[in-house]
Parts: structure tokens; sequence; C-alpha cells
């Protein structure tokens, strides 16, 4: 087994994987930056180095900084966590060029699923289902690009190769915007990614997003451990996540499940991912694949009773997978509320000070979380204070255990989006099961 991992991340993910690591008897090392001293992992970990200030730039996407810490303290593997450097193929071919095992996949697959191009021409070779659209990049020839559209048939949607995750796409609805469009989003990717390269899909107007988590290992073994629905969004920043995904039946699981594990094997992939779906009138479309671990993994956790970051680990350090496909099932039903310092009305990010906190607790419930007492939430990062989890026997169940875990949870001194979350927990609608991608918007716009 590895040694000893630096956890290239920080907030509750940083202990997240401290605690996995801990568990399997792993050494640890985490960095952090100037603001980030007071961080429960840091505490926690056994050796701590400091990367740099508190701007990401300058700390936690600093890559010889990383690097160095590694080399300080001896450690044998690094887990970028998510965001920062986590989908980055130059920092995964550094750490591996540096004598480190980055825990993910391979940087060649990691720049592979970066181009969304690329990614999508591998699955459409691995025969995953994908949404109609052009085939590779849109040329400058305006009489073709018209001609394609009219094919897909409008309203299509322009994305940017180097996007992903709702950054550089634009909606058209008729012809008469057409070139308007491309020659914007173009300008805007270009500015933004520095690659003006573009592709065109059919839009999709009221879909779920529904997506497939998947482990593989170094020897060609690869299985997935069903879906999320992670449709309950607002800004593309996703604010409650559950598995399994309501009304999705076994055998939709299984086919589509089939798929992204052959598609792993096709193109090489190595640890935890996710393949990305829309999912509209009961079919599957991907849309983009995510080659790190992901914030909303708990609730896939939780129902196949596995555990996904000691899987990065036993993977990263060559153990073949121990199990197969047979023996996942999904058992009860998990939900997830990414909690915020932020307004729960406004969205403004409330950092400060958390004066009072106490955790709700009970059968099912599971609260990931580096706050404290006395804790202070820094202003320089994403506003993520943590994620509370809960599994029952049954999606009524889940939705009952969360509704009482968010009337135990208390968070004083800063604002946080507890609010909201007990309001959507609550909802009729939510309680159907199945609401779109824009249902929290739209909830959102009637409300004021
Ligand atoms: C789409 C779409 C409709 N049709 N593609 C947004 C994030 C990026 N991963 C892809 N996105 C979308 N792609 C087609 N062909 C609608 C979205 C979309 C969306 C997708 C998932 C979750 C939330 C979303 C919010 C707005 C738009």
């Amino acid at each position: 087994m590895i040694k000893k991992v630096l956890i290239a991340n920080r907030g509750e993910i940083g202990l997240r994987i401290l605690r996995a690591c801990r568990d399997m008897g792993i050494q640890t090392v985490a960095v952090y930056s100037k603001a980030d001293q007071n961080l429960k992992h840091v505490r926690l970990a056994d050796e701590a180095v400091c990367i740099g200030p508190a701007a990401s730039r300058e700390s936690y996407l600093n890559i010889p900084a990383i690097i160095s810490a590694a080399e300080i303290a001896d450690a044998v593997a690094i887990h970028p966590g998510y965001g920062f450097l986590s989908e980055n193929a130059d920092f995964a071919e550094q750490v591996e060029r540096s004598g480190f095992t980055f825990i993910g996949p391979p940087a060649s697959v990691i720049r592979l699923m970066g181009d969304k191009i690329s990614a999508k021409k591998a699955m459409q070779k691995a025969g995953v289902p994908c949404v109609p659209g052009s085939e590779g990049a849109l040329g400058k020839d305006s009489t073709q690009n018209h001609a394609l559209a009219r094919d897909i048939g409008y309203p299509v949607i322009i994305k940017a190769a180097a996007g992903g995750g709702g950054r550089g796409m634009r909606v058209v609805h008729s012809e008469a915007s057409l070139n308007s469009a491309i020659a914007t989003t173009r300008a805007e990717a270009e500015a933004a990614f520095g690659s003006g390269e573009l592709y065109m899909e059919k839009f999709l107007g009221h879909p779920r997003h529904i997506e497939i988590q998947v482990l593989a290992d170094q020897h060609g073994n690869a299985v997935h451990l069903g879906e999320r629905d992670c449709s309950m969004q607002r800004r593309h920043q996703k604010v409650i996540e559950e598995a399994p995904a309501p009304g999705i039946t076994e055998q939709q699981r299984h086919d589509i499940g089939q798929r992204c594990v052959e598609a792993c094997q096709r193109i090489g992939y190595v640890g935890a991912g996710t393949f990305e779906f829309l999912f509209q009138d009961g079919e599957f479309y991907f849309i983009e694949m995510n080659t790190r671990l992901q914030v909303e993994h708990p609730v896939t956790e939780r129902v196949t009773n596995t555990d996904i970051v000691q899987a990065q680990l036993r993977i990263a350090a060559g153990e073949p997978l121990w199990f197969s496909q047979e023996d996942i099932r999904i058992d009860g039903h998990s939900i997830e509320c990414r909690l915020n310092a932020e307004n729960a009305e406004t969205f403004v990010p409330s950092p400060g000070n958390i004066t009072q906190y106490h955790a709700p607790g009970g059968p099912g419930v599971r609260m990931d979380t580096h706050i404290y007492n006395g804790y202070t939430v820094p202003p320089y990062y994403d506003s993520l204070i943590g994620k509370l989890i809960v599994r029952g026997d049954s999606r009524e169940h889940a939705i009952r255990r969360m509704a009482g875990a968010l009337s135990e949870i208390v968070v004083d001194g800063i604002h946080t989006n507890i609010p909201l979350l007990r309001d959507l927990v609550l909802d009729a609608h939510f309680a159907e099961g199945g609401t779109d991608i824009h249902f929290l918007e739209n909830r959102l716009k009637a409300r004021r």
C-alpha cells in the first residue's frame, strides 16, 4: 500500500481524504495556504506544509509549490481532491514525472476528457449514447453551419470544446441568430480558455442531470456504482443530490452502466470517474466525463456500501478491483444537501466566524464538514462548508431523515443556505421526485 499521501486540497474534502488515509494506515501530509492554518485536516495531518498566500493561484493551484512540498515531506502519492488541480493534465503529468503517484487517471485520459469534442468522439466510438450534434469542431463556413443546425433542428446549443460545467455555451433558437451566436461564443471561449474550438448539439429543453459513477483499476477491470440525480442546481452549482435517481429502472441502470464500463475499458480509464448525462423522455445523452472524485460521491457510497476514496487509494496502489459488478446492489436511498456559507435568499457569500455549531445526528445521518466552534470561514475560496448526507430504506424515509437532520443543525455567526435547504426538502414537487435542471431557478423566480 501507499505509505504517505499528500492532500492537495482543503476544506471538507481535505478532511475526507485524511480520514480515508488514516483508516487505511496511510500517513498524511496536508498542504495549506496562509489563510488556512486553522483547517481541521491541517491540524490532524501527520505533517503540514504551508505552500503560499491565500490566493489559490499562488497556493492550491501552484504546481511547483505542491510538488516541492511532496519532496520535502517524502510523500509517495498526491490526492488532488476536486476542483483546483484535480482535472489539470499538466499537473498529473508533472506529479508522475517527479516520481510521485497521481491519484487519478493517466494524464493522457484527463486531457482526452478535458477536450469535450474528443471526449464525445471517444464515447460515441465506445457505444455511449450522445446528444445529436456536429461531428467534431464547427468550421468557419456559415452555409455549412446553417445546414448543420437545420439538420439537427432548432433549438441548438453552441459549446466550447475547452468549456464544461456550464462555461462557454449559448442556446440558439432560430437561424437568424446562429452566426452571431457562433461568433460571440467563439470570442468568449478564446478569451476564457485560449481556444475558440466549438461544437454544436441539439438543445434539450427540460432534461434531468443524471451521472454514472465508475471505478476502474490498472488491469482493465471496471465497474459502475449506479447513478446520481444532480438536477437540483442553481447557476451550475448543485444544491441537492441523490442516489438512486427517482424513476430509473434496474434495466436502465444496468444498460447505461454497462456502456460506461465498456467505455472505461476502451479509453484506458483508471480510478474513480463520472459520466455525465442529460436524461430526457426516457433517454440518456452523454455530455461530459469528470475524471475526478466528485463532491456528491457520498450518496453513492451510502447506497452501494462502498468507500470511493479508499477505492481510489487501493487502485492507485495497483490493487486489482476486489469486487465485481454482481456484488454491487443499490440498497435504500441517499440524499445530500450542500451547506454553503451564503445568504439563503440572495446567495451572497457569507464568510466569517462560526460562533456556534451543533452537528446533526441519529440513524443514517452523516455530516462531512471541516467546520467547528470558533472556525472562521475565509473569503478566498468556494463557500461550501459541509455536506449533510442521509440514507433511508426508501426515498420517503431519506427525505424524512433529511428534514429531521436539517431541523437539528445549528450554524451561527454566518449566513448559510440551510433555510433554503429546509424549504426544498419539504417541497411537494421534490417529494414527487424527478424534477428537471430548471426546477430550482424557476422556483426561485416565482418566489420573488
Ligand atoms: C446541455 C443542455 C441542453 N442541451 N446540452 C450545462 C453544463 C454542461 N455540463 C452542459 N450543460 C447543459 N448542456 C444540450 N445539448 C443543458 C445544459 C444545462 C445543464 C446541464 C446539467 C445541469 C445543469 C444545467 C443547467 C443549465 C443548462
